[in-house]
């Protein structure tokens, strides 16, 4: 009996010392739900998160639809937490409607931080409302980035002058509060400048060209436009461009792919609001990681900008924040 005893004390104590060891061996597997996989800016997120992980000895799944929606992006959530990931990292395509399936993941155990995007209000961890699940929110502040839009194009036309905002889709956290901030700041400080419509162009460049084209014909007198991300941007320029209108209607563009370098050269685009998207990749995966190894983490995470011009476009310390391709 004593050495059956002993041998099981033995067997526990040596339990003691290997599960540590193993707890810390454990190789999680974090997954990245981009908004899309064709966007510059979630290709440099993924680069962001591939370090972290890289460092962490995680493996990072990146896993999206090819277009800026709820409708395709929800089934490859729902793939996603099938396989059972560690954690989740995901730009939820909608406020709204990515609830009811995040929730599906945070029921099953799985984790979920919102990268770039959230979903209710975006305050999470309050015990209030139904969408306050996700640990923490990782992004740029984005009505800060709608004021310094505004700020940038009052100064580009002189502080007068018609101006409208061509933008996603309604629903999508970032692109609402761009438009907000940009709103706010105009009315609260440029009284010569009148903001027309809203144009809506589904994430698609062409269309937010013809619309450019469509909103100049109506209003002639149009000095300005901000494009409030990379396809809205990059199409209202091209607009301004097929509308033979280049540095009349001053362009100012969120987000920096690598061809806004052309664009701000040639005096088509004014100013180039770059976010950081590689941090926030990076800040997710560790922040992850961390949850998963015990650590607390931050509720949210704010990320900065990089304001680009043809003052500044060719210093290194600035260009590093394009994005990839
Ligand atoms: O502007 C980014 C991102 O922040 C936004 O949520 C959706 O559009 C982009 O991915 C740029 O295309």
């Amino acid at each position: 009996k004593k050495i059956v005893a002993a041998l099981a004390a033995l067997a526990i104590c040596a339990a003691a010392l290997v599960a540590p060891a193993l707890a810390q061996d454990k190789k999680y597997t974090i997954a990245l739900i981009p908004g899309l996989t064709t966007d510059g800016f979630y290709i440099t997120m993924r680069k962001g998160a591939q370090a972290a992980a890289d460092a962490l000895g995680v493996t990072l799944v990146f896993q999206g639809a090819p277009d800026f929606n709820p409708v395709t992006q929800v089934p490859v959530l729902d793939a996603v937490i099938a396989k059972k990931p560690d954690a989740i990292l995901i730009a939820p395509t909608d406020k709204v409607q990515l609830v009811e399936p995040l929730r599906k993941a945070h029921d099953a155990g799985i984790p979920v931080i919102t990268v770039d995007t959230f979903i209710g209000s975006g305050v999470y961890q309050t015990g209030a409302g139904e969408a306050d699940f996700p640990l923490s929110y990782i992004a740029s502040d984005n009505i800060l980035g709608g004021e310094i839009a505004a700020r940038a194009l009052a100064k580009a036309i002189g502080d007068k002058g018609k101006v409208y905002v061509s933008n996603v889709k309604p629903g999508i956290s970032t692109t609402d509060q761009r438009e907000e901030g940009f709103k706010k700041e105009m009315a609260a400080n440029h009284p010569g400048i009148t903001v027309l419509e809203t144009q809506f162009n589904d994430n698609d460049a062409n269309k937010a060209a013809s619309q450019l084209q469509a909103v100049f014909a109506r209003n002639p007198d149009l000095v300005g436009v901000f494009g409030a991300n990379l396809f809205s941007a990059l199409g209202a320029a091209n607009g301004v461009q097929q509308a033979g209108q280049t540095g009349t209607v001053k362009v100012v563009a969120f987000d920096a792919p690598t061809s806004i370098v052309d664009n701000i050269n040639t005096g088509l685009v004014d100013v180039a609001i770059a976010q950081h998207p590689a941090e926030i990749g990076y800040f997710g995966v560790v922040s992850a990681y961390a949850h998963l190894t015990g650590q607390s983490i931050p509720v949210a995470i704010g990320t900065g900008f990089t304001i680009m011009d043809k003052a500044n476009i060719a210093d290194p310390n600035i260009s590093k924040y394009l994005y990839s391709e």
